[in-house]
């Protein structure tokens, strides 16, 4: 900027209300006005797994809304945030979430609340695409080839978003051998709906997961497993067209040391259940795991990679919280071959792009990532594409927090007409792809 003059894209005002997600909890919602009169909304998403090493969210605590309210919390955007900001240009993204991190000064964002600061920073974000006058999506890939993601769709939820009633948390299809993405939206809605039909044979469902997935009566996870590939087959897709993908989310049922199974009722040390989950690799068409090992076991996850990193996609979420030094850390001991990507773990979109640069590099998998409480907000299917990340998981094929996205990569599909490319197997970390 020379001599004060004004810049049209400068942040000239910063605005936060409390909305509510889809779980009926309050979460922040940002709005960034620039001086040229272009706008950007930023919502922030929330977690029920969380990593213990994910970017803090800001509650008021007390008795309102069992302590999650976000009233108080929201001051922090109004008061401090805006200050900072205020006058700086949105195009500049690196500068605006730099500031954050160091008017937050804290490693987990737990000054300002990560909650605030992604809104924050996915708002500016959107703010700037909109007064270069682009869709989201295509301000990011500055019009270097992308791809559409392949899907990584829950049909079963368990775990923390279903009262715990199966113990791994989601299990999920990709129709990796589809031909666009809108042929593998088909594959996953004959595919959920074959789900549907199994389980209602079977007998009373218990509901329908905090994603959406069903939630279903299982005697054990493998019944699940059963059921999921029973469903896919009743669908009329082979192995090698439509695969299971799961989200273990061990933490949550790691005590003690040990891995312990409510739904069986049985423990297991950390080799045997590698051991278990070696078998279920052999049995079920699986293609991907998410933290099959317990977020703090270094060990444990490396072991895990070096049995079955060359034929699995293995992702960090909870291992890896979207932290770039994470990710580098975990590739010197050649834990994981992926990285969820989620921007709230790490409260920037900065952040969160230097995780997924630096799991890019060594040719691992990225997958743009949902929370278990969203809203309508669309941000994370204009990030998969404008990044290329290749991958995409949003929840499950029904409730429209969910359908919002997958609905969203329909219409940049169609945007792009004869252009759009299907990510596919490419999407795969290179130890797998095909
Ligand atoms: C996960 C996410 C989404 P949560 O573990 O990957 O499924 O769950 O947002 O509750 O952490
Ligand atoms: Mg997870």
């Amino acid at each position: 900027m020379d001599g004060g003059s004004q810049l049209s894209t400068q942040i000239n005002s910063i605005k936060a209300r409390r909305i509510w997600d889809s779980r009926g909890r309050p979460t922040v919602e940002v709005d960034v006005l620039l001086n040229n009169g272009s706008s950007g909304r930023g919502v922030a998403p929330a977690g029920a797994s969380r990593g213990i090493n994910e970017a803090v969210d800001l509650r008021d605590g007390g008795k309102r809304f069992g302590g999650l309210d976000v009233t108080n919390a929201l001051s922090k955007i109004r008061d401090e945030i805006s200050s900072a900001l205020v006058g700086l240009d949105a195009l500049d993204q690196q500068t605006i979430d730099n500031t954050l991190i160091q008017l937050d000064g804290t490693d987990n964002k737990s000054n300002l609340g990560g909650n605030n600061t992604v809104a924050t920073s996915m708002a500016v974000l959107r703010a700037a695409a909109a007064s270069s006058n682009l869709p989201l999506w295509q301000y990011l890939s500055n019009d270097k080839p992308t791809r559409l993601p392949l899907p990584e769709v829950q049909i079963f939820g368990g775990g923390a978003h279903a009262g715990r009633r199966v113990d791994v948390q989601d299990f999920m299809i990709m129709p990796i051998g589809a031909e666009t993405f809108s042929h593998a939206m088909e594959m996953v809605s004959n595919v959920y709906a074959s789900a549907g039909e199994l389980l209602s044979r079977k007998g009373p469902l218990y509901g329908v997961a905090d994603e959406g997935g069903y939630w279903p009566n299982f005697d054990s996870n493998e019944d699940a497993l059963d059921m999921l590939t029973k469903a896919i087959a009743l669908a009329g897709y082979t192995n090698g067209e439509v695969m299971i993908s799961l989200d273990i989310a061990a933490s949550e049922f790691h005590q003690n040391g040990n891995y312990e199974l409510g739904l069986e009722n049985r423990t297991y040390d950390t080799s045997q259940w590698i051991d278990l989950m070696g078998r279920w690799l052999d049995t079920y068409p699986i293609i991907s795991i998410e933290d099959p090992i317990d977020e703090l076991d270094h060990a444990g996850m490396s072991e895990f990679t070096q049995r079955f990193g060359k034929r699995v996609q293995i992702i960090g979420d909870d291992y890896l919280v979207t932290s770039s030094a994470r990710v580098k850390a975990a590739q010197k001991i050649n834990a994981c071959n992926a990285v969820l990507l989620k921007p709230n773990q790490v409260g920037t979109i900065s952040e969160t792009r230097d995780a997924f640069h630096a799991a890019v590099k060594n040719d691992w998998g990225t997958i743009v990532s949902a929370r278990s409480g969203e809203t309508e907000d669309t941000f994370i299917a204009d990030l998969s594409v404008g990044w290329n990340a290749g991958q995409l998981k949003v929840g499950s094929f029904t409730r429209s927090e969910r359908l919002a996205k997958w609905n969203q990569i329909l219409r940049i599909e169609d945007m792009l007409g004869a252009d759009a490319i299907f990510a596919g197997w490419d999407a795969m970390p290179k130890a797998i792809r095909k």
